[in-house]
């Protein structure tokens, strides 16, 4: 096996703040505690197998400009995927994050046939084994992807020809066994084209029984091999297709709870997809926890001038460290963790650039923990937000939430008491300000 990134040291170290090591972690330093626990168990970053390994760098306009060696066209399928791995495992083990992600087609060559895809990814599966053995790498989620491929133009579950539902269900039942085989801590599902580009050609409502359909098979082929991890749906707006059906973390709780398949599946928040949405990231992750769906993160942020999906790494310690703040809140990441479904962007070419962006994006997490771990201990916002709901702790308050209250019984208490209350401050630029101290002063 050679080795292909050369430049770097066999394990990225731990610097400090000062350090001008550009190949240095800053702030993330695995072993050091926060709020009680290891940062890497905080965190639990993971590095994507797609846009790091399978990608060239091409876009709409032009051809690849990453230097890839295993995808040059024209080399044997087998032998191309078997490089990729060496350089996955590689660059896994010399950053030191401890998950990754994958779809099966990453992994494998999809051959002629279901069958052979089958047996490719078998052997791809067996080699990830003994390379996550000799590592330590573990495997975050895997995934199966149904929308590259010509025959999911208009969908995999949500097809109008079952024949590509059916196609749809062998992959993510490979897939799934892949994931169960390498010990995943959890299955992801992107809904890839589950939309529509126009209701002209559109059974919106049949397409949803489709999807339903499909998940609840998932779900029962999972519990039928014993995976124990949870399903993860990831929500996203519109891309591909115009209007995609799991467009926001609520839109997805409610599929979910239509066609009672909420016990079955949490989901995978990815920060741009929540932007797209025209959410913050922090919206879609609060919606979550607060509605007891919250799965793991793709942690790759957007441009606020693009409306699509530049899955660029993260760099604001802002952003994330309100994120933490909400997750370290409600008690921490359990099987989840933050998985950089991120690319670099189409001139940085060089083999180094794929670490700078890495260790730029887990120094950020790492620094987004520490600010959120302030935060928490001040509880500046947790005091303000328990004074401005203590009214529904008073008698008031207890007596509307109580099932035995009717409409009349609130309206005539109101009538009677001449209830006219005054409104209140709601304080945004104190709050704004008090988290700007709490922040930076954990910089
Ligand atoms: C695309 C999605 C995709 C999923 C995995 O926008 O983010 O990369 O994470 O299929
Ligand atoms: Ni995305
Ligand atoms: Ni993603």
């Amino acid at each position: 096996m050679s080795e292909f990134f050369t430049d770097v040291p066999a394990r990225v170290p731990t610097a400090g703040s000062d350090s001008e090591d550009g190949l240095a972690f800053r702030v993330y330093d695995p072993d050091r505690i926060v709020a009680g626990k290891r940062m890497e168990d905080h965190l639990r970053p993971s590095v994507c197998y797609w846009h790091s390994f399978s990608w060239a760098g091409n876009d709409v306009f032009g051809a690849g400009t990453f230097d890839r060696p295993w995808i040059e066209p024209g080399l044997d399928p087998l032998e191309a995927a078997e490089a990729k791995q060496d350089a996955a495992f590689e660059f896994f083990s010399k950053l030191g994050t401890p998950f990754f992600t994958f779809h099966d087609v990453d992994l494998a060559p999809q051959g002629s046939s279901l069958r052979e895809f089958r047996s490719n990814l078998d052997r791809l599966v067996d080699r990830a084994a003994q390379k996550m053995e000799e590592t330590g790498v573990e495997l975050l989620w895997g995934t199966a992807n149904l929308f590259s491929h010509p025959r999911y133009a208009a969908g995999a579950a949500t097809n109008p020809d079952p024949e590509v539902f059916a196609h749809a269900a062998a992959q993510v039942r490979n897939a799934l066994e892949a994931t169960h085989r390498l010990g995943g801590a959890n299955y992801t599902l992107w809904g890839g084209r589950e939309g529509y580009e126009t209701l002209l050609n559109t059974r919106m409502r049949q397409e949803g029984d489709q999807l339903a359909r499909f998940l609840e098979l998932v779900a029962a082929h999972k519990r039928d091999i014993g995976f124990s991890g949870p399903l993860l749906i990831e929500p996203k707006p519109q891309e591909p297709t115009k209007h995609q059906y799991d467009y926001d973390c609520a839109a997805v709780h409610a599929f979910l709870e239509r066609y009672d398949l909420e016990a079955e599946y949490k989901v995978n928040i990815e920060a741009n997809h929540a932007t797209l949405a025209g959410h913050s990231f922090q919206h879609e992750v609060s919606y979550a926890l607060d509605h007891g769906i919250f799965g793991s993160i793709d942690a790759n942020r957007g441009d606020p001038q693009n409306g699509w999906d530049t899955d660029q790494f993260p760099n604001s310690v802002e952003e994330l460290s309100l994120v933490l703040h909400e997750i370290l809140r409600s008690g921490g990441l359990t099987t989840g963790g933050f998985n950089f479904d991120a690319k670099l962007r189409r001139q940085s070419l060089d083999r180094v650039d794929l670490f700078h962006g890495h260790v730029g994006g887990i120094d950020t997490l790492a620094q987004g923990l520490l600010a959120a771990e302030a935060l928490l201990t001040d509880g500046v916002l947790e005091s303000f937000r328990d004074q401005r709901y203590a009214g529904w702790d008073g008698e008031l308050g207890r007596s509307i939430m109580d099932p035995a209250t009717d409409l009349a019984a609130v309206a005539d208490r109101a009538t009677d008491a001449g209830l006219d209350p005054s409104p209140v401050s709601g304080r945004q630029e104190w709050l704004e300000n008090e988290v700007n101290r709490v922040v930076w002063s954990a910089i």
